[in-house]
């Protein structure tokens, strides 16, 4: 399972500040923190309400790319958010996100395969996000094709089935595992896969535990990556487990601190 911290947002008030604030401080400390505890990637997000996102996206990147040379996902609904985050740092990159409508995949392939980026493809298009399973499977299909039109491999494509809040629509959360089943035979390899975690215990009390049990039966159904808190030590035994039990990792007695 590759880490991605969902940490760098500036839906988070520490974060929010230090933008308003130009504090990098701020941000150095929270990246090396997340890196310390097992991301592999920084997701990087301006948060919601900026009217100048493009410019915040690039302090965000600039800073971030000071203390680290790992891999970041940049992170916005608009294209020249995101171009401006790309522009801003050697890192490599992933971009999060397209979706199924043909201009962004237009714009966005081409960005992807210039910079030599991952991408994630939400499951999603101008009528919104489908509840079937097999509509969302057909999604990821025509993203996964115009992918390879643009002669991006595969592997550097993460369908994101969307996850949505339990307390919402409860019944999206089975749904969206039907739909990992169909993903894993859209192509040989399966493409990779990436979910907001956190998104499923919005406005819930059980905050923690929602998210842990729904990453393990995630990862049941062919999840290789997911956007969420590498500070909570209890989910990431969780990932660290399934692994084990999925035979992705050789276990060892001392897995938990190896
Ligand atoms: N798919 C993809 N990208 C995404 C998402 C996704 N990016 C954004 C989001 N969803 C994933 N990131 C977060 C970040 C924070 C939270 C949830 C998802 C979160 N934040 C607390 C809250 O809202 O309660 C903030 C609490 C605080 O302020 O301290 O839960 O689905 N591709």
């Amino acid at each position: 399972m590759k880490i991605i911290s969902e940490r760098i947002n500036g839906q988070f008030n520490d974060v929010s500040k230090a933008i308003d604030e130009g504090n990098k401080e701020i941000i150095h400390g929270l990246a090396k923190k997340h890196i310390d505890a097992g991301a592999d990637i920084l997701d990087i997000n301006t948060g919601p309400g900026r009217k100048n996102a493009a410019e915040v996206m690039k302090w965000l990147v600039e800073t971030v790319s000071e203390v680290t040379d790992i891999q970041l996902a940049i992170d916005s609904p608009k294209i020249d958010v995101i171009e401006a985050g790309m522009k801003a740092t050697k890192n490599p990159l992933m971009i999060n996100s397209t979706t199924a409508e043909q201009e962004k995949m237009d714009k966005l392939f081409p960005l992807a395969k210039e910079y030599d980026a991952d991408i994630i493809c939400l499951t999603m298009d101008k009528a919104g996000i489908p509840s079937e399973p097999d509509k969302r499977a057909e999604l990821a299909m025509i993203m996964l094709s115009n992918a390879m039109m643009h002669g991006i491999a595969p592997e550097k494509v993460y369908i994101d089935p969307l996850v949505l809040p339990v307390s919402a629509s409860q019944m999206q959360c089975a749904n969206l595992l039907k739909a990992m089943d169909m993903f894993q035979a859209l192509s040989d390899p399966a493409p990779n896969s990436v979910v907001g975690l956190s998104n499923v215990s919005n406005n819930t009390k059980e905050r923690s535990l929602i998210n842990r049990i729904y990453l393990s039966m995630l990862m049941s159904h062919g999840l290789t990556s997911a956007i969420m808190d590498p500070e909570d030590e209890d989910l990431m035994n969780v990932m660290k487990t399934g692994e084990i039990l999925l035979n992705q990792k050789l276990y060892a007695d001392n897995y938990l601190r190896g």
